[in-house]
């Protein structure tokens, strides 16, 4: 009997062992609907490309055949689109790599997450190529092929970048990734020569505006990472025996959060000429057996200008030579550092009700640490599942409901079934990749897991039930009012077609005790892209005139997070309203109205924003109104390009019962009252503990001329653009950067602190705002 019973237990792990990762057993009935070529494949195994991952053979022309099969966005032709995208797959393997790996606009390059593939440079890797994997090579004009601004949607998982085969002192690249919003790099080690002095950086990034960057590991490497970027947030990096480990050429804004730096020589090393860092936030974050914790180029001493602000939160030192290391000294000794989390290490400027000042030093902060937001001492954090351990039958495919994600037939009901069935029977409800249509409101029921085939599947409102702007209706509802349970739902968009000025993308109801609920790389993308006729032929820029045109009326809100809510932690979701047209070569602009981003009402709380961005939207672009326990960390907002041109009041008038901004009556008595009509990045009303680590407020444009952003100039594209009023408690804004606004923070329509003076690099930065 016992060893019947052995045989069976043998067979069945075996048979558990032969069922591969789920995204490659399933069927891939995936499509591109708007693509010219109708058998056009969205999935692709390099397998079937001939790839051998033998660690043998030579592997580069069947890799890259893989990603380029079909008609797609290839550099030097193509400069952005939307209509052939893929999503790349590499069963387990070593992929010996004699060249550039080149990944397209608009490509998930995804692995095996238990067995995570290597990529592995041969030894006769040129030189004169630039990464293992260029994800946006360098065309011979000196120019990349995408626009790093615009290089949006893709995403990089579950893959060893081996360079260690490469000399020491050879220029090796593991990634090169100039990247934006919709953007992620996440499971990857990355394997670097460990020799003395080499020069391996395993991720570089020179340009962009990011985007999110999680648990990856470097061993070894020169500069195991080169960043420079707008904005980023960069969530549980690891990193061994590099050199130094961090390089920050440049950038406004980063967050890092967990961050684990061990046996190198120097931990950040903010650039040292005249480009400096802007501001750098961490907190969780560990450094061990480090010479230098953090070469900073603000001096101890400085008082004029917040660049090279430095904020850390709950970072500890251990075996560090020294801390923080500053032009004229050393800025914090390592002996000296504080244990306590709420002894925040502040080198810049900060607000606080003691007033405006220069610091460099320990700062205890009186709002201390939420506990219904940390997990132990740090901020909960939770990364998108790779459902590793479920087998492709564990997922119900769209299309087997009956979904046709063919973009024009209504998958209402389908996709309502799907959700309803895959809650019910405990599976994966996937979408296909695909262009779902929707006529009225999906729902995803309480305990529903939601995969979307890796960025490629659109829910697409349409027709005369998101027509209202009186009586609006959510597209995807989560949980009706007063449900309870989980949901974790990644990687979909939701977007309208035509006007849809009653169109609410997403409404979140969901209460969530325990484990937080997640959404991963879900986004809104509002306008400017094929099948939404809302494109340049539809909805040019308007420049010259106050017409509105209601064809061009796109969405109410991108996502409201009603008064029953609680418990959901979120992840590179970015709420986009299309500021120009994403098919058109010339990147040209478009005028969509889409009222609001997010509005969080929650009398419950508990939520988590990591890697948050909210986008050209008309009335704001975050609101958190009577809610409480929020943490956010990096955002980033932009006020749309074509205002104050309507003014902010059109064409959605303010609502009292949302608590819409009344401009009207906030900008009446403002001399400069066209500029004080423009949406705001971030309100914060009647709320408690709401703390934001790494914000970037921006507001770039006039009338779309952007003449008004530059720092020789009045810094007047908007007056006011955050807004903190009514009574509030616990709040505290970490490493605040703005652009293009006169007023960095109003309190009860109060304008509290100016950008002048706080001028930074091309941003103004405030190391710590807490109202007084
Ligand atoms: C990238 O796009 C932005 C916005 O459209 C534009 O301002 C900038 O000049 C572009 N840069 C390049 C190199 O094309
Ligand atoms: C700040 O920027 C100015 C102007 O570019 C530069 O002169 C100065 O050295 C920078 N200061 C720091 C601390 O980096
Ligand atoms: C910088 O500080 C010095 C003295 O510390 C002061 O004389 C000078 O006016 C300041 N410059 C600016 C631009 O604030
Ligand atoms: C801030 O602006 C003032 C006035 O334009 C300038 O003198 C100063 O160098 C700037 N500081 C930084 C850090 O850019
Ligand atoms: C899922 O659950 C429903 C209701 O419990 C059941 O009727 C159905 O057969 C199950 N399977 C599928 C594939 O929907
Ligand atoms: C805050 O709440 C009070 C009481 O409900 C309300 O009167 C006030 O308008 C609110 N303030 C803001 C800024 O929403
Ligand atoms: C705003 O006003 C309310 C009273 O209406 C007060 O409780 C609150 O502290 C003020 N907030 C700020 C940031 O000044
Ligand atoms: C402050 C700073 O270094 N700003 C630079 C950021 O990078 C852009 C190029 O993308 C430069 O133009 C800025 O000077
Ligand atoms: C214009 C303005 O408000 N500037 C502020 C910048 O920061 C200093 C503190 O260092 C404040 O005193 C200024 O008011």
């Amino acid at each position: 009997m016992v060893v019947v019973s052995w045989l069976i237990l043998l067979l069945y792990l075996s048979g558990l062992s032969a069922a591969g990762f789920w995204m490659e057993d399933m069927k891939h009935l995936g499509k591109s609907p708007y693509h010219p070529d109708p058998s056009y494949q969205v999935f692709r195994n390099v397998k079937d490309f001939g790839a051998a991952g033998d660690g043998v053979h030579d592997d580069t022309d069947a890799i890259n055949q893989a990603i380029s099969w079909g008609q797609r966005c290839e550099p030097g032709v193509c400069r952005g689109s939307t209509i052939a995208p893929a999503v790349v797959y590499f069963p387990p393997g070593t992929y010996l790599i004699s060249n550039s790996i080149i990944d397209l606009f608009y490509t998930q390059l995804i692995g095996d997450p238990v067995n995570r593939p290597v990529i592995k440079a041969s030894p006769s890797f040129p030189e004169y190529s630039f990464g293992l994997i260029d994800s946006n090579p360098y065309q011979p004009n000196s120019a990349l092929a995408w626009n790093s601004t615009n290089a949006f949607f893709r995403q990089i998982r579950n893959l060893i970048i081996d360079t260690s085969a490469l000399p020491p002192d050879f220029p090796a690249v593991g990634i090169h990734w100039p990247s934006s919003q919709a953007t992620a790099i996440t499971n990857c080690i990355f394997q670097l020569s460990t020799a003395p002095g080499n020069t391996h950086t395993g991720l570089f990034i020179e340009e962009g505006s990011g985007g999110l960057l999680n648990d990856l590991y470097f061993y070894g490497g020169g500069k195991a990472a080169i960043f420079g970027n707008q904005q980023y947030t960069a969530r549980n990096l690891w990193f061994f025996n590099a050199d130094v480990a961090i390089h920050i050429p440049w950038n406004w804004s980063w967050t890092f959060k967990s961050l684990y730096i061990t046996d190198c020589r120097v931990g950040i090393q903010m650039d040292q000429d005249q480009k400096s860092t802007g501001s750098l936030t961490l907190l969780d974050s560990e450094f061990h057996n480090v010479d230098v914790g953090i070469i900073t180029t603000r001096p101890i001493l400085e008082t004029n200008g917040t660049n090279g602000t430095l904020v850390m939160e709950n970072v500890q030192f251990n075996a560090v030579n020294k801390a923080v290391q500053s032009p004229d000294g050393i800025a914090l000794d390592s002996n000296n550092w504080r244990q306590g989390v709420n002894d925040l290490f502040i080198m810049g400027h900060l607000a606080d009700e003691n007033g405006i000042f220069g610091q460099t030093g320990y700062y205890a902060s009186p709002s201390s640490r939420n506990p219904r937001l940390v997990n132990g001492i740090k901020y909960f954090e939770r990364s998108k599942p790779h459902y590793s351990d479920i087998p492709a039958q564990g997922f119900y495919s769209a299309r087997l409901f009956g979904a046709t994600g063919d973009g024009s037939t209504d998958d209402t009901q389908a996709l309502n079934a799907l959700f309803n069935s895959a809650s019910s029977n405990g599976t994966i409800a996937f979408l296909d990749a695909g262009v779902y249509v929707v006529t009225d409101t999906i729902l995803i029921p309480p305990n529903t897991r939601v995969v979307g085939e890796a960025l490629t599947a659109i829910i697409m409102a349409s027709g005369s039930n998101f027509q209202d702007m009186a009586n609006p209706r959510p597209v995807v509802q989560v949980g009706r009012s007063g449900d309870v349970g989980y949901i974790e739902w990644s990687d979909t968009f939701v977007s309208t077609r035509g006007p849809c000025a009653g169109a609410i993308l997403i409404e979140y109801n969901l209460f969530t005790n325990g484990t937080p609920s997640g959404m991963w790389d879900v986004h809104t993308r509002i306008g400017g892209f094929a099948g939404t006729s809302l494109q340049v032929a539809e909805c040019p820029a308007i420049k010259e005139d106050y017409s509105i045109n209601s064809a061009c009326i796109a969405a109410y809100m991108s996502m409201r997070v009603t008064e029953s809510a609680g418990g959901l932690y979120s992840e590179n979701c970015w709420f986009w309203v299309a500021d120009h047209d994403l098919e058109d070569q010339q990147y040209s602009r478009i005028t969509i109205y889409a009222g609001r981003g997010l509005l969080i009402e929650s009398s419950r709380g508990q939520f988590w924003f990591s890697a948050s961005g909210s986008e050209h939207h008309v009335l704001y672009q975050y609101q958190l109104s009577s809610t409480r326990d929020v943490y956010i960390g990096h955002m980033q907002t932009e006020s749309a390009y074509y205002q104050p041109l309507p003014l902010a009041r059109l064409p959605f008038p303010a609502l009292q019962q949302i608590n819409d901004p009344n401009f009207e009556l906030s900008c009446q008595s403002d001399p400069t009252e066209a500029n004080c009509e423009m949406g705001w990045g971030l309100r914060i009303m009647n709320s408690s503990n709401v703390a934001v680590y790494g914000a970037g407020i921006y507001s770039f444009f006039d009338m779309y001329s952007d003449k008004c952003a530059a720092k020789d100039s009045e810094y007047d594209c908007q007056t006011r653009i955050v807004e903190i009023a009514g009574s509030t408690d616990g709040i505290k804004l970490v490493g605040l950067s703005t652009v293009g606004t006169t007023v960095m923070i109003t309190e009860n329509s109060t304008d509290r602190i100016g950008a002048r003076i706080n001028n930074s690099t091309f941003a103004d930065t405030l190391a710590l705002y807490q109202p007084q």
